[in-house]
């Protein structure tokens, strides 16, 4: 058995790499650019940008290793009919989902901003799961992929940690996988936020799964690629 050394005791990996899948949320030009979705609501985008190269060290090795890859966007139809008013109208913020902004209609589906950026862009054999939520299982076809394809392990990175990248790791964690999230391929637009999420996953023993940085990781899928 090989296990990565992670927090809060080693995760072990499954028999075979085609079972455990990267799992990249969100990193949408309308979280990481200036106009997007997440600088309409007042945060500091910048700060997300930080963690691009190490995750695109860490998609590139899952690739050469023929892992599972999959991409999640947040993103909504034009009309707004996934949309509810709920979250419509929430956050105050100088635009709201839907309005027009400098990359296009913010959160809809197709335009400029909603898009991947353009270092992780998917490749044309990756999953890619357009979601209206902030957990990447909700109203979609996520589950069915990843059974599928008998995944039975994920790895959890990209933004914003403690909002869609938490709860879709809730979300997988309540299904039965095994997650492991990825701690310097997150990041959240508040430091503490990220750090307590980071301390929740692997509270308990691990109450929601484990935490590693890419380092540990990339050992790990290293290892077990060459046995
Ligand atoms: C947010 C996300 N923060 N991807 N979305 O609204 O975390």
């Amino acid at each position: 058995m090989v296990a990565i050394s992670a927090q809060p005791y080693p995760y072990a990996l499954p028999d075979r790499l085609s079972q455990l899948g990267l799992v990249i949320i969100d990193m949408q030009r309308d979280f990481l650019e200036p106009g997007g979705f997440g600088d309409a609501l007042g945060n500091d985008v910048a700060r997300l940008q930080a963690i691009v190269p190490t995750l695109k060290t860490l998609l590139t090795i899952c690739r050469s290793l023929q892992m599972p890859i999959i991409h999640t966007l947040e993103c909504h139809q034009p009309d707004l009919s996934d949309c509810p008013t709920a979250k419509l109208h929430r956050g105050k913020g100088a635009l709201k989902i839907g309005d027009p902004g400098p990359m296009g209609r913010i959160l809809i589906a197709g335009e400029p901003g909603n898009a991947i950026i353009p270092e992780l862009a998917p490749y044309p054999d990756e999953i890619v799961i357009p979601k209206p939520g902030k957990g990447a299982f909700y109203h979609t076809s996520l589950g069915e992929r990843l059974a599928d394809r008998g995944i039975t392990h994920l790895l959890i990175t990209g933004v914003t940690t403690e909002v869609c990248v938490q709860t879709t790791m809730r979300e997988a964690n309540d299904r039965g996988y095994e997650c492991l999230m990825v701690a310097d391929c997150t990041e959240s637009y508040f430091p503490a936020f990220k750090q307590a999420t980071l301390e929740m996953v692997r509270a308990q023993g691990g109450i929601v799964g484990w935490t590693a940085d890419s380092e540990a990781v990339m050992a790990g899928l290293t290892q077990l690629a060459n046995i």
